[in-house]
C-alpha cells in the first residue's frame, strides 16, 4: 500500500467550488501551494499573503485551508467553469465524506464585492449541471438557475463598493432525491434595504429592475405603465445618486434575461404585468410632488404622476391624494383626519414606495418558492434524501456615511463570523480537549463580545433602539445616541464623540457612534435610525393599498392588518429574530466555508493590493484557521465507523472484531503501517493528521474491491 501512487482527491460537496485545482505540484514556486496546510512556514502572515499573490497572478483564485476554501475575486471571466471542467470534478472522492445523515450547507462570507454572489452562482450551476437527471427534474433545475437573475434584478443595486451589490440576504436550500437529482428548492430572504427605493447616495443606483424596465421594456408595455419615452433622468427616485448608467452593466440585456427568467419560473403573464405595474407605480410615486397653499395646507402639485398611479393601482385619484396629504387617526372608536405638513407628506410618500416595493419583493420570493417546491409530498417525504443550503448575504461594508442599513448588514456579518468561530476554531479545539488529544492551543479573537454589544437583552444597542422607538414624547435619534452613551460607556468596542475626547485617530461626528467590528471600525450616523426601525406606514395609506385592484398589491396588504391593534415588531428586532433562526438552521447542518477576498478597491483585474488583502486575511481569522488545522488533524472518525469501513484490510479485524473498538482500530492501523506521527487515538475517535494517509487507505480498499470483482467475474465466466 505504501508504494501506491499518491493522488490528490477532492471532497464531493466542495467539488462545485474547488474547480481550479492544478494536479501537479512541481510548479509550486511559481503557483504557490494549493492548500495552505502544505505551506512550510504556516505561522507567517507574509508567507500566507505571498502564496495568495502567486496563485492570483497565475489566475488560480482558489486555495484551501483544509476544508475551507479561500477565493480571491479575479474581476475577470476565467475559463474554469466550463462543462468539461465540471465533469472533471464529478463525484471525485465521495468517500472522504463518510456516510452521514446530516444535511450540509455552504457559507460564503467576505466583504462587499469580494465575490460571494458569484461563488454562490457557480456552486448552483455546478450542482444543476453535475447531478443526475430524471424525467421531471429538468424544470426544477432551470427554475433554480433562473431564480438568481430575478432576485438580483429586484434585490441588487450598484453601490460604491460593488456594481452588483446584494441588498438582501439569501439562504437557499437545494433539495436532492436519493439518487442525487435536484428535486426542489426553498429560499429564505433577509431584510431588503428598502430605503434605497427612495434614496441613493452619490455614485449609487436604485435596484436594477427600474433601469432594466426603462431601458429594455417593450414599447406597448411601457405605454401601459405610463412610462413611454422616459429615461432614468425623468424619475426623481432614479436621479439621487447621479449615476443612471454603469459601464459593467447592460440594463437592456438585463431586462431580456429577467423577462425570460420570469417565464421559465412559471409566472403568469398577468402576474408579470402586475409586478411591473408596481415597479412603475414606485417611479410615479417618486415623481409626485407637494406644495403648500396660503393657509399652509399641503397639496399635491403634480397631477400626471398621481393619475398614472391611480390608473395602475386601481385606486381613485382623489382618495390617493387625500391619503398622501392627510393622516387618519382612530381614537376611542372615532376617526379623525389631520393634515400632514409638507415634510410629513414627502415622508409618507416615501414610506408608501418602500412598503409597496418591500412587500412585492417578499411576494416575489414566495412565488419563487411555490415554483421551486417539490409538488409530490408523498414522493418528497420518501425520496428527498439530502439538502444543501447556500448562504449568500450582503458583505461587511463601510462608507463615508453609514446608517441603519450598514448597522444591520454589519451586525449580520458579525453573527456569521461568530458561527465560523463556533464551528471551526472553537469546536475544533474543544474536540481535541474532549478526546484527550495533546496539542498546542491557538489564540484567536472571539467576536462574541461585539455580537453581545449589539443584541444583548435590555442593554444591547438593538434593545436600546427599540426602547427609544417605543418611548413617546421627546424621543429622537439624538436621545437614542445619548442613551447609548449612558449605557455603553467604557465598552471596549463602542465609542462616541464625547467618550473619545479627541483620542481617536479618525474623527467621530457629534451624531455618530463608532463600533469596533471584527472587520474594522465603522462610524454610524444616528439620523433616521428611529424612523427606519419603526418602519411605519400611515393607516390611511394602508387602507388605500388594501383597496388596490392590482393583484400583487392586494395580496400584500390585507384588511386584517388594519384591525390588528398590536404594534408590529421593529425592523431590527425582526431582523435579529430571523438571523437567530438562520443560525439555528446553519448549526444543524454540516458547514463548508468559502471565504471570499477582495484584492483591490478599484474592481480591477490583476491588481493585488497587499494592505487590503492582509487586512481581510487578518479579520477573517484565516491564519488562526490554518494554525488550528495544522496543529490538528485533517480527518477524524469514530472508532466504530472507521473499523466498519476498513476492517476488511486486516485479517485480524475481518470479518468481525470482538474486543474493544479502540483496540480493534489500533490493530488495524498497525497492520496498515500507519506511522505514529500520522495519527492519534482519542477517547472515542481516531484522528488522522494528513489527508494523504486516508487517501492511501481508501485506495487500498478500492483496490481490494476491484480485485474481488475481477475474481468474481472470472469465476462467473468459468461457471458459464
Ligand atoms: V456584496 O456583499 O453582495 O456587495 P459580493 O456578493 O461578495 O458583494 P459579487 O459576487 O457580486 O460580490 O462580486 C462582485 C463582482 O466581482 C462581480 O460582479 C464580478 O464582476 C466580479 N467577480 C466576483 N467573483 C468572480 C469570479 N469568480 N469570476 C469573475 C468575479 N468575476
Ligand atoms: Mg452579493
Amino acid at each position: 500500500m505504501r508504494g501506491m501512487k499518491y493522488r490528490r482527491r477532492e471532497v464531493c460537496l466542495e467539488g462545485g467550488v474547488r474547480l481550479v485545482m492544478e494536479s501537479a505540484l512541481s510548479a509550486r514556486d511559481r503557483v504557490g501551494v494549493q492548500d495552505f496546510l502544505l505551506l512550510e512556514n504556516y505561522n507567517s502572515e507574509a508567507a500566507f499573503i505571498e502564496n495568495l499573490r502567486r496563485r492570483y497572478r497565475e489566475g488560480l483564485i482558489y486555495t484551501y485551508i483544509g476544508s475551507v476554501l479561500v477565493s480571491v475575486n479575479p474581476y475577470r471571466e476565467l475559463e474554469i467553469y466550463s462543462k468539461q471542467n465540471m465533469e472533471r470534478h464529478r463525484g471525485v472522492n465521495f468517500y472522504e465524506i463518510s456516510p452521514h445523515i446530516r444535511d450540509q450547507c455552504i457559507l460564503i462570507s467576505g466583504e462587499s464585492g469580494a465575490g460571494k454572489t458569484e461563488a454562490s452562482k457557480k456552486i448552483l450551476q455546478y450542482y444543476t449541471h453535475i447531478c443526475p437527471t430524471r424525467n421531471n427534474t429538468q424544470t426544477i433545475r432551470e427554475r433554480l438557475l433562473q431564480s438568481n437573475p430575478v432576485l438580483e434584478a429586484f434585490g441588487n443595486a450598484k453601490t460604491l463598493r460593488n456594481d452588483n451589490s446584494s441588498r438582501f440576504g439569501k439562504y437557499m436550500d437545494i433539495q436532492f432525491d436519493y439518487k442525487g437529482a435536484p428535486i426542489g428548492g426553498h429560499i429564505l430572504n433577509y431584510l431588503l434595504e428598502k430605503s434605497r427605493v427612495a434614496h441613493q447616495n452619490h455614485g449609487e443606483r436604485n435596484f436594477h429592475i427600474f433601469y432594466q424596465l426603462l431601458e429594455g421594456g417593450e414599447e406597448p408595455l411601457l405605454k401601459r405603465l405610463c412610462l413611454e419615452k422616459t429615461t432614468p433622468q425623468h424619475h426623481h427616485y432614479l436621479v439621487k445618486g447621479n449615476c443612471p448608467r454603469v459601464s459593467s452593466i447592460s440594463d437592456k440585456n438585463g431586462w431580456k434575461i429577467v423577462r425570460n427568467a420570469l417565464s421559465i419560473i412559471g409566472f403568469e403573464e398577468e402576474e408579470i404585468q402586475a409586478l411591473m405595474e408596481i415597479v412603475a407605480s414606485v417611479l410615479h410615486l417618486g415623481n409626485t410632488q407637494f406644495g403648500e397653499d396660503e393657509e399652509g395646507e399641503t397639496h399635491v402639485t403634480t397631477e400626471p404622476p398621481v393619475q398614472f398611479l391611480s390608473q395602475l393601482m386601481g385606486v381613485d385619484a382623489l382618495v390617493l391624494k387625500e391619503a398622501l396629504t392627510h393622516r387618519k387617526i382612530v381614537a376611542k372608536g372615532e376617526e379623525m383626519i389631520s393634515p400632514l405638513s409638507l415634510e410629513q407628506a414627502l415622508s409618507a410618500r416615501d414610506s408608501m414606495a418602500k412598503a409597496i416595493y418591500g412587500r412585492a419583493f417578499t411576494w416575489l420570493v414566495q412565488k419563487l418558492n411555490q415554483s421551486l417546491a417539490f409538488k409530490d409530498e408523498v414522493y418528497y417525504s420518501s425520496k428527498c434524501s439530502s439538502v444543501i443550503g447556500l448562504l449568500d448575504i450582503y458583505g461587511f461594508e463601510v462608507f463615508q456615511h453609514n446608517s441603519f442599513e450598514q448597522f444591520c448588514i454589519n451586525y449580520c456579518n458579525e453573527k456569521l463570523q461568530q458561527l465560523f468561530i463556533e464551528l471551526t476554531l472553537k469546536s475544533e479545539q474543544e474536540e481535541y480537549e474532549a478526546e484527550g488529544i495533546v496539542w498546542e492551543r491557538v489564540e484567536y479573537f472571539n467576536n462574541k463580545v461585539i455580537c453581545e454589544l449589539v443584541e444583548e437583552k435590555h442593554k444591547g444597542i438593538i434593545a436600546l433602539l427599540d426602547e427609544e422607538c417605543l418611548r413617546r414624547g421627546d424621543a429622537s435619534d439624538i436621545t437614542f445616541l445619548e442613551k447609548l452613551e449612558d449605557t455603553l460607556v467604557g465598552h471596549a468596542h463602542f465609542v462616541t464623540h464625547k467618550m473619545a475626547n479627541g483620542k481617536v485617530r479618525k474623527a467621530i461626528g457629534r451624531e455618530e457612534f463608532r463600533l469596533l467590528h471584527y472587520a474594522g471600525e465603522v462610524n454610524y450616523n444616528v439620523n433616521g435610525f428611529l424612523d427606519k426601525n419603526n418602519d411605519l406606514l400611515y393607516r390611511h395609506l394602508k387602507e388605500v393599498l388594501c383597496q388596490s385592484d392590482n393583484p400583487v398589491v392586494s395580496q400584500c396588504f390585507h384588511e386584517e392588518e388594519l384591525m390588528d391593534q398590536r404594534r408590529p415588531e421593529s425592523a431590527v428586532t425582526q431582523f435579529k429574530l430571523s438571523l437567530a433562526k438562520l443560525m439555528d438552521i446553519l448549526m444543524s447542518k454540516e458547514p463548508s466555508y468559502v471565504r471570499c477576498i477582495k484584492p483591490n478597491d478599484g474592481k480591477q483585474p490583476g491588481r493585488f493590493d497587499d494592505v487590503l488583502v492582509r487586512h481581510q486575511v487578518k479579520y477573517l481569522g484565516l491564519l488562526e484557521n490554518l494554525r488550528v488545522r495544522r496543529a490538528g488533524f485533517a480527518y477524524r472518525r469514530n472508532y466504530e465507523a472507521f473499523l466498519e469501513r476498513y476492517k476488511s484490510l486486516c485479517p485480524d479485524t475481518w470479518p468481525n472484531w470482538h474486543g474493544e473498538l479502540a483496540d480493534g482500530v489500533a490493530t488495524l492501523v498497525k497492520h496498515l503501517n500507519f506511522k505514529p506521527e500520522e495519527y492519534k487515538l482519542g477517547r472515542s475517535k481516531i484522528f488522522i493528521r494528513f489527508p494523504r494517509t486516508l487517501f492511501m487507505t481508501e485506495d487500498a480498499l478500492q483496490a481490494q474491491k476491484q480485485s474481488i470483482a475481477v475474481t468474481l467475474q472470472t469465476s462467473w465466466r468459468g461457471y458459464r
